[in-house]
């Protein structure tokens, strides 16, 4: 019999929420429970495209908005084929950051529609969970200043956040609000739970395909 697919798992939220923390200790606490798990992120960095991106959020390039929309979606879809067969071997991924970031953070600038912001990713790997790490401007603040990359400062991260809440209502995703606003065992026991619960559950149901 084949074995059972893996459930892709994915987290999401403004700067500072403590997504790569909780991304980390999910795959620990995934992998010493016997579950086989990995751990991915978007932009992923490495390859060709990701080094684009790479650039023009550190400033060293500039990229025209609707374009650099593309790139980082194709960053996304040229990833998809790894992932599909990760999670046929039966390991979950857990991702820090997916296509809502891709949308909140385009459709934060002006001139973009979330709508147009969602079509290049229709179709992607569609989640069988996404946890929204909630964290207010003011508790983000007190977590120390944001970096120097583009996309980093507070009116920015603001309108981004209004945008995941649009995204949010979509009832289409498995969405899970987190308070990232407790401490990081607490954050860690709750991400976990409703982990495991999406991993039983992906067992059993075919992978879907996202905004379709
Ligand atoms: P990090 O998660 O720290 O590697 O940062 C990546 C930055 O890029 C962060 O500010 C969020 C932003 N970002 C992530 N995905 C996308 C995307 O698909 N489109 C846009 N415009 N920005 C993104």
């Amino acid at each position: 019999m084949a074995c059972k697919r893996g459930a892709l798992i994915v987290l999401e939220g403004v700067d500072k929420a403590g997504k790569t923390t909780q991304c980390k200790r999910l795959v620990d606490a995934l992998l010493a429970g016997g579950r086989p798990a990995e751990i991915m992120r978007f932009p992923d960095r490495t390859t060709t495209i990701g080094k684009m991106i790479s650039a023009y959020l550190e400033r060293k390039s500039d990229l025209e908005d609707h374009a650099v929309h593309l790139l980082f979606s194709a960053n996304r879809w040229e990833l998809v084929p790894l992932m599909k067969e990760k999670l046929e071997q039966g390991i979950t991924l857990v991702v820090d950051r997916y296509a809502f970031s891709g949308v909140a953070f385009t459709s934060a600038k002006p001139g973009f529609c979330l709508d147009w912001c969602m079509k290049p990713d229709v179709g992607l790997p569609k989640p069988d969970l996404v946890m929204f790490l909630q964290l207010s401007p003011a508790d983000a603040a007190l977590r120390g200043q944001f970096g120097d990359e583009r996309y980093e400062t507070k009116v920015f991260q603001k309108a981004v956040q209004q945008k995941f809440e649009h995204l949010m209502m979509d009832r289409s995703v498995n969405w899970q609000v987190i308070d990232a606003s407790q401490n990081i065992e607490d954050v860690h026991n709750n991400i976990t739970t409703h982990s495991l619960n999406a991993i039983n559950v992906a067992q059993n149901r075919p992978l879907g395909e996202l905004w379709k």
